[in-house]
């Protein structure tokens, strides 16, 4: 067989070869052994030394002619089989974008944060500043300094955990007022803050009492501060809260740390004050304690009750909650029932 002939086979065994391989790394293979360096046609090409002088540029040229056509046969496999390739894997990843997509659950802020947020809100857009306090407190704060020695019987209707004989977990927002008063620069102005948070009490748990809840606390102090500016105040808080609509009346209380005290009731936003089931036929709702700060405490914080005044209040968020959204068990606010936290999910 010529030299000729046995390229020409060469080039249609492989052709074949070529057209029939169904794998990327077969067909590499036949690249390399066909057209590598130690295949058959750099082979023919090295013996050309060999023939005659007349004879190398035809047969070099062919076998270079072949070779092309082989790498582009090779080529145009490889193009084929990748595309199969990637065809297969289309159709076995197919994704059907019609599907429900997954549902990720998502949170939304507690209603009692909802709740204190909105009052939080009320306040700080009539210029009071938000103090934070803490949930561990000492004695000397939580009571005595409220005006509450160790023997007072007021004591007993707090009772708490005590971690020590002078730390405890704070019964009552009321420690942050002295912890304010005694830090406050009275020649930079008047002092108004509140101060909302967790407080914790040795209560029997029932539809209205929680061993925890929350409180928000208020505070003003300044010269010339009177019971007309406590009343004034909370009157347009309340509306705030519950609509424009209603009134407030103060009822002669007792808290240690004021003088004189008081309970603040609003009057009902469901009937209006002609008696319904939410102010229990009476037209009232109690909201809040509060009263003028006792001079005592004033004095315990470094400040002289001769010149200044000031009045202090303690509102139940809780109870607001359960007021506006006819909650009837504060245990619901923390038994973590989705079913229930839900009725209150809100945008974020
Ligand atoms: C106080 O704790 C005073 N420190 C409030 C105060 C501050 C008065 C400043 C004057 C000046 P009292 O114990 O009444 O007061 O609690 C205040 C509010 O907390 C109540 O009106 C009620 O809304 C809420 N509260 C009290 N105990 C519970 C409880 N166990 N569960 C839920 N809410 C409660």
């Amino acid at each position: 067989m010529t030299l000729k002939a046995q390229l020409e086979s060469l080039r249609d065994e492989t052709f074949e070869k070529i057209q029939k391989v169904a794998d990327l790394k077969e067909l590499n293979q036949i690249r390399v052994e066909i057209l590598g360096k130690k295949g058959p046609i750099t082979e023919v090409l090295r013996g050309m030394k060999e023939l005659p002088a007349e004879e190398r540029p035809v047969v070099g040229s062919f076998a270079n002619e072949i070779r092309d056509y082989l790498a582009q046969a090779v080529e145009n496999r490889k193009e084929v089989l990748e595309q199969a390739a990637l065809d297969a894997a289309l159709e076995k990843e197919t994704l059907d974008v019609t599907l429900p997509g997954k549902q990720t659950p998502q949170g939304s802020r507690h209603i009692l944060s909802q709740v204190m947020e909105e009052i939080e809100d009320i306040f700080v857009g009539m210029g009071y500043q938000i103090v934070e306090g803490y949930e561990v407190e000492a004695d000397h704060y939580n009571f005595e300094r409220m005006n509450l020695p160790k023997d007072h019987p007021a004591r007993d209707m707090q009772d708490t955990f005590y971690i020590s004989d002078e730390i405890l977990i704070r019964t009552h927002t009321s420690p942050v007022q002295a912890r304010t008063m005694e830090k406050h620069d009275f020649s930079k102005g008047a002092l108004r803050m509140i101060s909302p948070g967790k407080v914790f009490r040795r209560d029997t748990d029932d539809a209205t009492h929680s061993h925890q809840f929350h409180q928000i606390e208020g505070l003003v102090i300044d010269k010339e501060i009177t019971m007309g500016d406590l009343k004034g105040t909370l009157e347009v808080v309340m509306k705030k809260m519950f609509g424009e609509d209603r009134n407030i009346r103060l009822r002669p209380s007792y808290f240690p740390f004021t003088e004189p005290s008081v309970e603040v009731d609003v009057s009902c936003f469901k009937c209006g004050g002609s008696g319904c089931n939410v102010c229990k036929h009476t037209g009232w709702i109690e909201i809040l304690g509060a009263g003028m700060v006792h001079p005592d405490v004033l004095q315990m914080s470094g400040i002289d009750p001769t010149e200044y005044s000031g009045f202090a209040f303690g509102l139940g968020p809780d109870r607001v909650a359960m007021l506006r959204y006819g909650v009837n068990d504060i245990r619901s606010f923390y038994q973590n029932d989705l079913r229930f936290l839900n009725q209150f999910k809100v945008k974020e």
